[in-house]
Parts: structure tokens; sequence; C-alpha cells
């Protein structure tokens, strides 16, 4: 443990395109790989911290190991003070605006910074947030992409290994008729007492929405996300109020500022951050208090391994969502027991990479 502060030396990135045991359909694009920028914090006090983003495409985890150098030249000798960080790179980015990539970004290096805080202070990332180190309730999102409904039940069946209570199924095909066909093909193979999440990926329009969503109603479906497009409050708000099932909102939130927005338009029941989204560590931190003082529960979106600390600091916290994406390049990927995500009293927040995985994975 050291208790003098710490300096960011440098920092570096390898972008990776990880193969998925399963491929992953969705109403906006289809996986076979997880494209990862793994980042690595130097200190100079040789601690070294660690975030990653799943960059959705190849071309953009290429794009942001580019600018990494960059990066790195500006930030090297500043303290390694999530706060001043987060505000150096706001000013770095002020034109382009803090969006898309240069946000996951940002987020990654957030995270990279607290956990080598939580690695000087030698806790886990929970403990350094005011949490402990628990087991964390995970529903499993390793598949059940749009497919066919006799395949969907199979795959719902082979999600449950590893003692899941709770998985999500992907919506949003051509025709609402097919959707409704693969919950029920679904529904009717898992036990009665397992959760059924799914997710439409902002496919909808809202008219379909206000004709589709209500005959979910009464399907067993724990709750609908992101019906239509992410950011129409108003229209979510009155999805919401028309249909019994909980509308589930949050991973594309960029900043905080959109988490105060969807609770004051009352855009859905349950929220979801999006840990390089929502502003890594420091942005989930500030979003769970506005979600708590709106009395709304909060699951995570990707990023299992450092959610899992969050979610065990987080005063609402709901479920984690659960994907093994990045097992192949960590070092010691997360443990999943009884469909609990099991967080050990191992310092930091559990990432660090494997590096002959890397280097056998890497595409930039
Ligand atoms: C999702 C996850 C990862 C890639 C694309 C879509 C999805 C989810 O929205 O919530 O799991
Ligand atoms: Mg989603």
């Amino acid at each position: 443990m050291t208790t003098s502060p710490l300096t960011i030396r440098s920092l570096s990135a390898a972008a990776v395109s990880v193969p998925m045991r399963r491929t992953f359909g969705t109403s906006a694009q289809t996986f076979n790989a997880a494209p990862l920028l793994l980042v690595t914090l130097e200190t100079s006090e040789g601690i070294a911290g660690h975030g990653y983003a799943f960059c959705y495409l190849d071309s953009v985890a290429r794009a942001m190991s580019a600018m990494v150098a960059d990066l790195s030249a500006f930030l090297a000798g500043q303290p390694v003070s999530p706060l001043d960080i987060g505000k150096a790179l706001a000013r770095y980015f002020k034109l382009t605006g803090l969006y898309g990539p240069l946000c996951m970004l940002a987020s990654a290096i957030d995270t990279a910074a607290w956990d080598a805080l939580a690695l000087a202070a030698d806790v886990p990332l929970a403990t350094l947030l005011g949490g402990s180190p628990r087991a964390v309730r995970a529903y499993n999102s390793n598949g059940l992409g749009l497919v066919e409904p006799p395949r969907a039940a199979d795959e719902a069946e082979a999600l449950l290994a590893g003692g899941f209570r709770a998985v999500k199924m992907r919506l949003g095909r051509a025709s609402f008729a097919d959707d409704l066909a693969a919950v029920r093909a679904v529904r009717k193979r898992l036990p009665d007492d397992v959760a059924l999440m799914t997710d439409f990926n902002q496919a909808l329009s809202i008219a379909q929405a206000l004709e589709y969503c209500p005959m979910l109603d009464g399907e067993g479906v724990y709750w609908i996300e992101e019906p239509i497009r992410h950011d129409s409050y108003e229209h979510l708000a009155q999805i919401a109020a028309r249909i019994d099932t909980p509308v589930q909102l949050g991973e594309n939130f960029v900043s905080v500022q959109p988490v105060f927005e969807a609770a004051k338009a009352e855009a859905s029941d349950y929220l979801m951050f999006d840990l390089d989204r929502i502003g890594g560590v420091s942005g989930w931190r500030l979003a769970s208090g506005i979600a708590a003082s709106a009395g709304r529960e909060v699951s995570s979106h990707l990023f299992p391994e450092v959610s899992a600390h969050l979610l065990a600091a987080t005063p609402t916290a709901h479920w984690l969502e659960y994907v093994d994406w990045a097992d192949a390049v960590l070092e010691e990927p997360l443990r999943i027991e009884d469909g609990f995500a099991m967080l050990t009293d191992r310092p930091g927040n559990g990432l660090s990479w494997n590096d002959a995985a890397v280097e056998a994975y890497r595409i930039a």
C-alpha cells in the first residue's frame, strides 16, 4: 500500500478482437468477435491501472488506439486524480465533443485511474467506493441474439449453466409476430422463476412500440429495454405508462445529464449504466446518486468485471449484465457462482491483461 499521491507516467493501449463463443445478433448489428480497447495507465510509483472499452467495430478500436499516444503525452506528469483528469479531458475534447468513441476512451482512462487508486490503497474498488466485495446478482447476456424460436429456446436453456436465474433476449425482428413467437418459445422452455429480460435496441417506432409493447404484458417478460430511440424520453414515458412490464433504459446515456433528464421525465421504470458511456467510475458514482434520489433500481451494461464493483457500492443495485467477452484477454476472469458474480478481496477493479492472449488477438 502506498499513501503518497500517484502521478501518471504514461498511457498505453492495445486494440484486440476477441472471438465470441456464440454469434450475437441484435436488431442493429451482428457480432462474432468483441472489438476491445485495453487501456493501461502506468504511474511513476510503479502501479498500473486498467480499463477497457467495448468498441462495437474493429475500426473504432483501431482509431481509439491511435489516439492514446497523444493523450499519454497530454496527461503525463498529472496526479492520478479522476476529477482532475476528467476536467483535463473535457478541456482537451471541448471542440470535438466528448461523445461516442472519445467518451469511451475518456471513461476507460477514468476507470484505469480509479483502479490505480484502489491498488495503491490495497483494497478492492468496491471497498474504496464505500461498499464491500460481495456476491452480485447477474443475468446471462452471452447470447440470445435474434435467432429462430426453437434455437432461441435451446440457447436460453443453455444460458442457465452456471446457475443463472435470469437471461436476456434481443427483439426487433422485421415482424413483431416473430418476436412474440420467440418470446413464447423461450418462456415456455425456461422455469417460471427464471427472469427473462428483453431488449429491442431502439428498433421500434413510437407507433410500433405503443402497439407492440402492451402485447408483451402477460408474456412473463421481466423488462423491455430501449423499445424506441433512447433519448425520446416523453415517448418512453408514454410507453411506460401504458404497460405493466417495466421499461429499462440507459446504456446510451452519455455522461450524467441524461440520467437526470430521463428520471425527471419518468422515461423508464429501471435505469442501467454503461461504464464507458456514463463516464467511467466517476460518472457512475454521480449517476447512481441521481438514480437513488429518483427511486430507480440500477443495472449495468457490459463490463461486468468493473460493474460488479460498482453495483456493490450502488445504493439501488439491481442486476449485473454478465458477458464473458473479455475473458480470453484477462488474467483473472470474473468468477460466476450460482448466477452471482463473486467479487474477491483482490485489490483493484479485477482487470489485468493476459499478455500472450493480447498479442494473439491484437489488431492495433
Ligand atoms: C448490446 C450489448 C452489446 C452489444 C450490442 C448490444 C445490448 C445489451 O444492448 O444491452 O446487452
Ligand atoms: Mg441493451
